[in-house]
């Protein structure tokens, strides 16, 4: 039974009221990928201990996903495999279910007789059209939970935001509200009756040719790995970070976007965290800085932009000044596969290439400096938009997502940006070369150290 529920009710929305069938509750897991500080999972608990009902964690697993590779997928089964035997402690079955949600989803809800679904928002296209199928097929209440940022994307504005500077005040002023611990899971009282389906890992990992190309720089996959990788940061490098996170031959930023990407750890469990280190506040302000107003802004972003990857959702001003550069000439133009093995001019911009093939991964003010390149060295924005997302979401660890698509069009189409002092191609977009790095930081050592 249930006395109250854990949930704040602003991180909750009916999606699609129903009739609730007499089987279990389904969690359709999707971008939280994880058990601990879970809202959507600790959500759906509460429904079912509130009807008596068994609780099954369902995941559609994609054969492709917007140009996810190998080392994609291999790092987000581990991490599923992992919380399968977590939620199985719990009594708490996880089935995979393969192929899209589409299709898979409505027919375990009608097999189940599911008493009603629950998933997690996110508030890219590919989900909002998979709801929208799933709506259209399904008669069981369908609720959707944010629980990924700490002031719920729906809440804290119903607007596309212009900048930082508009978001920050209304996201710092509701989050004494939202930045709060969470409850655990319970061990689950009530059984999910006899779903007759196991997951065969083996299988699935063989699927993916997982064991392709691993190399000991990629991250360690699952929500233990991204706990530890938590506590590295804030016991190694958090007391530092506002001197160091702008270099990248320091190893001085969080790296934990991967773990935020694929939901195996919490945002809102690295802001307390944070909050509760013994940091200066200066360290303390700049991360949450990134970590809050930033990362939230993307979502913002995607939520109320639905051209969050097309020029058409760049803001006016720069659209109109891109498009008055259309035809300046450019001195150099690359083709997606020359960008792609880093055969540029440029030697830093090769050296970044190289580091986000070989790590997935690439420091926050490299990628900006990357992405403009592929601006001034494309033969349209919109070539060079198609070509940055590209190589982003089939490279980095935590390409595929909001924060992703909004760096992007900071960075080629100013979005979040105001308008800079004109120049050829670029307009009044923010412009940024490497001269401008080598007064950051030792360019020629990041290429040497770079080993390419
Ligand atoms: N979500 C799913 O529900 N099913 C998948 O098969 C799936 C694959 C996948 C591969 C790479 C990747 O980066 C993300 C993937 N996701 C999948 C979704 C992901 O967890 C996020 O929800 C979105 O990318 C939004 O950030």
């Amino acid at each position: 039974m249930l006395d109250r529920y854990r949930v704040d009710a602003r991180r909750v929305r009916l999606l699609q009221k129903g009739v609730v069938g007499p089987g279990p509750v389904i969690y359709w897991m999707n971008r939280e990928q994880r058990y601990a500080d879970n809202w959507a999972l600790l959500h759906a608990q509460d429904l079912a201990l509130r009807d008596m009902r068994g609780l099954l964690v369902v995941f559609c697993l994609q054969k492709t996903f917007l140009s996810a590779s190998h080392r994609h997928f291999c790092f987000m089964l581990k991490g599923l495999q992992e919380l399968e035997s977590r939620l199985r402690e719990v009594n708490i079955p996880f089935v995979i279910l393969h192929g899209s949600p589409e299709k898979e989803l409505p027919r375990s809800i009608d097999q189940l007789a599911a008493h009603s679904v629950v998933t997690d928002f996110n508030p890219l296209r590919i989900k909002r059209n998979w709801l929208n199928s799933i709506m259209a097929e399904i008669n069981v209440p369908l609720y959707e939970v944010d629980g990924h940022n700490i002031v719920p994307c729906w809440h804290v504005s119903e607007k596309r935001e212009y900048a930082a500077y508009t978001f920050r005040p209304k996201v710092t002023r509701m989050l004494p509200e939202f930045l709060t611990d969470f409850p655990q899971v319970e061990v689950h009282p009530y059984g999910a009756g006899d779903i007759g389906l196991i997951s065969d890992w083996r299988r699935i990992f063989r699927q993916f040719d997982t064991q392709a190309a691993e190399t000991g720089s990629w991250p360690i996959a699952g929500e233990l790995g991204g706990q530890r990788q938590l506590e590295v940061f804030i016991t190694k490098r958090l007391s530092n970070y506002n001197a160091m996170r702008n270099d990248p031959l320091e190893r001085g930023q969080s790296e934990l976007s991967s773990y935020f990407h694929f939901g195996q750890l919490a945002p809102q469990r690295a802001a307390l965290s944070v909050a509760a280190a013994e940091v200066t506040e200066e360290n303390r302000a700049a991360y949450l800085e990134e970590l809050i107003v930033r990362r939230e802004l993307s979502d913002n972003y995607c939520y109320y932009c639905d051209d969050y990857d097309r020029f058409e959702g760049f803001p006016e001003w720069a659209k109109k000044s891109l498009d008055e550069h259309r035809k300046d000439s450019r001195q150099y133009i690359y083709t997606e596969e020359q960008f792609l093995r880093g055969l540029t001019h440029e030697p830093l911009w090769n050296c970044c290439q190289y580091m986000l093939v070989r790590d997935g991964r690439l420091h926050g003010y490299l990628r900006m400096y990357w992405a403009k390149k592929i601006l001034e060295w494309s033969e349209s924005p919109e070539e060079a938009l198609r070509i940055a997302i590209l190589l982003n979401d089939t490279l980095a660890f935590d390409g595929r997502d909001p924060n992703g698509y909004a760096g992007v069009a900071w960075s080629i189409g100013g979005v979040h940006d105001r308008a800079w002092s004109e120049r050829p191609v670029f307009g009044k977009i923010r412009f940024m070369n490497e001269k401008g790095c080598r007064r950051k930081f030792a360019v020629d050592d990041l290429i040497a150290a770079c080993g390419q």
